[in-house]
């Protein structure tokens, strides 16, 4: 477990930097389902953004047999989530991330199974990420699945302004053996963030 954490620290720097840069923007980026409202709409619905509640329905990748659930509550610039997981590596640590692009409008979809460049069977992280893009939100503290391979996570995070367009990213999960040896970045899951609840 030790050997995760540089990894683990990077990817969490890397993060830090995308949401500061985003905080520096005084764009607001403008839900897709926005695009064709008029201004006066766009407005309307840009306030009431700010509370929202969404749904992911987590599907497996790469065989994993890994799938879940997950509920974020929009709440100004914090975002709550819950997860509930099953059919993970057991008493191992799980990677799990909000994916998404910083460019206005660009959509984060989970891989299909073309994703997979080298043809060696599998998706990798980096395979991914032209379909799911950069880490902008770990969820942690990483959590490590029980003896049946279930987690049950919950924790609250500051968002940035441009990840409240929460509907354009996906979280996705990691970890799992390959070959006899465990790959905590491996992409095991992926779910499409869905609005479920327009908010108040
Ligand atoms: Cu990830």
């Amino acid at each position: 477990m030790k050997n995760l954490l540089p990894r683990t620290t990077v990817l969490t720097a890397v993060v830090s930097l995308f949401l500061f840069s985003a905080c520096e923007s005084d764009e607001a980026t403008p839900d897709a389902t926005l695009q064709a409202a008029n201004t006066q709409a766009a407005h309307q619905t840009n306030s009431m953004n700010l509370y929202k509640t969404y749904t992911v329905e987590l599907m497996e990748l790469n065989g994993s047999g890994v799938n879940g659930m997950a509920h974020i509550e929009l709440m100004g610039d914090k975002i709550d989530v819950s997860l509930e997981a099953g059919g993970l590596t057991p008493e191992m640590e799980h990677m799990q991330h909000i994916h998404g692009f910083i460019e206005n409008n660009r959509n984060a979809v989970c891989p299909p199974p073309s994703a997979d460049t080298n043809g060696d069977g599998l998706i990798s992280l980096v395979e991914g990420i032209p379909f799911y893009g950069p880490v902008l939100v770990p969820l942690t503290p990483y959590p490590v699945a029980d003896a049946t391979g279930m987690v049950d996570f919950m924790n609250q995070y500051p968002i940035g302004r441009t990840v409240r367009s929460l509907q354009n990213n996906v979280i996705v999960l990691h970890g799992m053996y390959v070959d006899g040896v465990y790959d905590p970045t491996i992409p095991v899951a992926c779910g499409q963030i869905k609005v479920m609840n327009k908010g108040k």
